[in-house]
This record gives C-alpha cells, structure tokens and sequence, in this order.
C-alpha cells in the first residue's frame, strides 16, 4: 500500500486529493494545525479512513518529526495562506507559511528520506501581469501580491532542490480551480452562495469589486488527479493545469445567476473596498504539456463547474 502524507487537508483541494488517493488505495495522512476548533467539515466524511496529524510548516522539528512518523512514499505540500487579499495585510505570514515553509518541508524530506516524491502547489498567480498569452511552463513571472510573490519563491526552492540534492519535486502550476467545497471568500463560491440566498429570501444584494477581470476556472476534482498523474511519471517536472478558456467575473456572475432564474443586474452592486491594490487582469493557461505528457485533460466545462455550484448552495439552503 502506498503512504501519502497531504498537508492542507482540511482545504478545498486536500478534501478532494484524500478522496481521490482513497479511492486508489492508498494509505492517506493528513498534516493539520493546532487550532482552537476542528476545522474538519470537508474531511467529516472520510475522518474514519485517514489518519489526522497535527505539526505546523513555521515548525521545521515537527515535519521532521511527522516525517520519520508517517514514512510516507509521496508528500502533497498544499497548506498555505491561500487568499490573496489577505497577502497585502498580512505579508510576512503569507511569506513564512507560503514561501519558506515550503523549504522546511523540502529540508524535511533531504534530511529523512530523499526518495520521498513530492508535490508543490505553485499558481497560475506567479504569472501576475501575464508576460505571454497563453501562459505555459516557460512564460515569465510577474507576480502582483505578496501572495504571488511567495509562491515564485515556493516554486523556484522545488525546481532547486530537485536540481541540488535530485529529490523528485515536482512544481503544478494550477489556474483557479473551484468547487461546491470552494471557501466563500473566493469570488465563484462568494457568487454562487449569494445566488442561492438572494433565491432563498435570505440576502438581497451581493457586491463585488472588479468584474472584468479575467480568469481560468475548472473544477477541483479534475486538477487533483493531476497532481497525482505528476508523481507518477518516470521524471519529475512542472506543469501547466488549466482549461484554456478564460471567463471574467461578469460573466459568471451572469451565468450563475441566470441558472437561478434571476438576472445579475438586479442584485449586484459594486464595493470599491474590494478592488485590489494591484490586479491580475487576464489570466489563461496552455495546458498542452500536461495533455501530452499526462494524458490529462479536464472533464467539467466552465457552464457545468457554475451549475454544480449554484446547486449545492441552492440544496443546502433548501434544506
Ligand atoms: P485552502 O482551501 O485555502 O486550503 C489551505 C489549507 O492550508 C488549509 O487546510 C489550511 O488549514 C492549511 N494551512 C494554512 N496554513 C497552514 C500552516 N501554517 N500549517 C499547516 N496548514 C496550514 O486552499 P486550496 O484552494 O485547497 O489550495 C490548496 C493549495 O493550492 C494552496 O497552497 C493554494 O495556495 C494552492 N493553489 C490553489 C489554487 C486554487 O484555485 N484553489 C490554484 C493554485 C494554487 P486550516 O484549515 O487550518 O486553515
Ligand atoms: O479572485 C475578482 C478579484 O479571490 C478572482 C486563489 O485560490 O486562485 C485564487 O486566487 C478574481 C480577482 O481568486 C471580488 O479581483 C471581484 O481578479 O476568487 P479570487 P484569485 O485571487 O484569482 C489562484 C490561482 C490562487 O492560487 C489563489 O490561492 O475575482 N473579484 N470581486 C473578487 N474576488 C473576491 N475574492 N471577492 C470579490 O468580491
């Protein structure tokens, strides 16, 4: 059986890599903080198959420690300080988990066991103020917040060490990716919540900041198995995960809405507050790469991620 060790569990994509390695057979760990309360509602389901260990990324003696501990054969590094507005509050945070954490899990692995195979969950936001359009693997970076700005570190400290100490590391540049589990800060799931309260009775206005911005969305369920496809592969490398179709806020907000049986014009109001400090306007990726050498290509369209979405909010509110 094989062992996998997945920090960032209890988020979006972690909640779905556990369900996905499961499903594979494998023997599934999960990495949390220490908090105060569980944060375990997108785990609850599969709580009584995965084995929950609590150690910190700004902690290097506790990966080290969780390491010799859990002996796993692949490591998914997917914890980090994910929202990009909070990067601007909370830049030094952002830059020790999201950044330098990533060299103590690196330096965890070098000192246990170098043949661990590992995942980096680098961002389509290292891309920032797009240098090429598509971007691929070999595009630039131009990055446009903290959040981005740690990320590059994250991704270039993997390309190092897979060339410095020859750890299989590899790098997945993952676009926006968006499900039902997706945190409702993020503006599709801060949309498709609104859509299904406005419908329910319970909220009567949603305001958002800029809408022309232009991003690559597909669905999370999708992109984790690339993560996986990765580590499989004879050499370690970095990939590109994206749709290849861009879409701005407007539009999912029209489609999102319209799903509903209402029009978006009618309850979207624009907020200021809410327009960033430096914007990534036009984000697309080239997912070539990746469909030629993984034979991965994703399986949702933009049309059914929104309709997925709008559903289980609306169910949930129903309920
Ligand atoms: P998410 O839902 O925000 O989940 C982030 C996870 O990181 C949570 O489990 C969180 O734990 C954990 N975490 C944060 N700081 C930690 C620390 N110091 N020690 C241990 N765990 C910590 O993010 P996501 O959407 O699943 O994304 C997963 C990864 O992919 C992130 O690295 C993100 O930056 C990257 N990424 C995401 C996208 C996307 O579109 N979703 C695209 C490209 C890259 P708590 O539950 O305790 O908060
Ligand atoms: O914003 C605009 C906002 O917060 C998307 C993270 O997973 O993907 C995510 O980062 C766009 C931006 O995602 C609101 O200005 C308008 O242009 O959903 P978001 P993000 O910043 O693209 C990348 C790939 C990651 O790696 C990150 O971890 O939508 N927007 N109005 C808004 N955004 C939010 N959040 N809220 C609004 O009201």
């Amino acid at each position: 059986m094989t062992t996998v060790l997945i920090t960032g569990i209890t988020g979006q994509d972690g909640s779905y890599l556990a369900d996905f390695l499961l499903d594979k057979g494998y023997d599934v760990h999960g990495m949390v903080r220490r908090s105060s309360t569980e944060t375990f509602l997108r785990i609850e389901h599969i709580r009584d198959r995965i084995t929950i260990h609590q150690a910190d990324l700004l902690d290097q003696l506790s990966l080290i420690n969780l390491i010799e501990k859990v002996q796993p054969d692949e490591i998914y590094n997917l914890a980090a300080m994910s929202f990009v507005p909070t990067s601007w509050v909370q830049p030094v945070l952002t830059a020790e988990f999201t950044a330098v954490g990533v060299t103590k899990m690196l330096e965890a692995i070098r000192l246990v066991n170098k043949k661990i195979k590992f995942y980096q969950a680098s961002s389509s936001e290292m891309f920032g103020k797009v240098q090429e359009v598509p971007q691929r693997e070999t595009t630039p970076f131009y990055p446009r917040s903290p959040y981005g700005v740690a990320k590059v570190y994250g991704h270039f400290i993997t390309v190092n060490y897979r060339e410095s100490y020859d750890i299989f590391a590899c790098s997945g540049i993952l676009f926006n990716h968006e499900s039902p589990r997706r945190g409702k800060e993020f503006v599709t799931r801060k949309i498709t919540d609104a859509v299904a309260r406005i419908k329910c009775g319970l909220q009567d206005k949603l305001y958002l900041g800029n809408l022309d911005a232009k991003r690559d969305w597909g669905y999370a369920g999708d992109y984790v198995k690339a993560m996986w496809m990765m580590l499989q592969q004879e050499k370690s490398e970095d990939y590109v995960i994206a749709t290849g179709e861009t879409h701005s806020v407007r539009e999912f907000c029209e489609k999102a809405f319209s799903h509903a049986g209402l029009e978006w014009q009618d309850y979207v109001g624009l907020d200021p507050r809410l327009v960033r400090p430096a914007e990534v306007d036009l984000l697309i990726g080239d997912p070539t790469k990746a469909h030629n050498r993984l034979g991965w290509h994703p399986e949702h369209t933009f049309g059914e991620l929104v309709d997925m979405m709008v559903d289980e909010d609306l169910n949930r509110y129903r309920q």
